[in-house]
């Protein structure tokens, strides 16, 4: 079973790779964002009580979206394992998940971090801006959603590297390529922690 986090800076790739990875592994990719952009698009009651962080570039608030991860890591699609884009971003977070993950007698196997410059990241993200117009792409708010992930998010992955299952990657280049370097992550941490699948004889040999 796979349970994957991939964390990184916004604009940094997480749920375009998220979505490549995922499927490659054949778990589903759960992208927090994507869960709130949805809701606020359907202007569900988590949709409206999400807006007004999301338009600032703040956290939606801890106690909203570990219930809400809560919920979605029960869904039947998630058993076999999953990959989480976007969470945990903070402190508190990280605990939540850590019992989520207790109760359901599960383990993290692999923690992505992808690393990209921030003028890049600045560069990526204004130039979405022109494509999606997603209300939190503007210059302002992408330098404080920055800022945040520097002062809230980036030490997180401290948490899991005694676990040995931390890769920090390259996140610069073509999406292929990143895509590559990934998955080359995932296979030496399975073979670095030993769970490498095993392939049995078939019986008839
Ligand atoms: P997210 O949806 O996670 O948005 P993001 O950090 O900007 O990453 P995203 O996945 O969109 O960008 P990507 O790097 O793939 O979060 C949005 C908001 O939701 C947060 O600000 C917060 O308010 C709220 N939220 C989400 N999770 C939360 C949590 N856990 N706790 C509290 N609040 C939470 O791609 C960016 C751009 O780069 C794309 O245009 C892509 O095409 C481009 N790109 C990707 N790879 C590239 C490459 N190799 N080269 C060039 N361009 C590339």
């Amino acid at each position: 079973m796979s349970q994957i986090l991939m964390m990184g800076p916004p604009g940094s790739g997480k749920g375009t790779q998220a979505a490549l990875i995922a499927d490659k592994l054949g778990i589903p990719a759960i992208s927090t964002g994507d869960i709130f952009r949805y809701n606020v698009k359907e202007l569900t009651e988590l949709g409206r009580e999400a807006k007004q962080y999301m338009d600032n570039g703040d956290f939606v608030p801890d106690d909203v979206t570990n219930r809400m991860v809560e919920d979605r890591l029960a869904q039947s699609d998630a058993t076999e394992g999953f990959l989480l884009d976007g969470y945990p971003r903070t402190a508190g977070q990280v605990e939540a998940l850590n019992n989520i993950l207790d109760n359901q007698g599960k383990t993290l196997t692999a923690v992505l971090v992808l690393e990209v410059p921030d003028d890049e990241l600045v560069q990526r993200l204004l130039a979405r801006a022109e494509t999606e117009g997603r209300s939190d792409d503007t210059e302002e708010v992408i330098k404080h959603r920055l800022e945040l992930y520097h002062r809230e998010t980036a030490d997180l992955v401290d948490a899991y590297l005694k676990d040995g299952i931390v890769a920090r990657v390259d996140g610069t280049g073509m999406i292929d390529d990143v895509t590559e370097r990934l998955l080359q992550a995932v296979y030496n941490i399975r073979a670095r922690t030993g769970t490498l699948p095993v392939i049995r004889p078939r019986k008839d040999q």
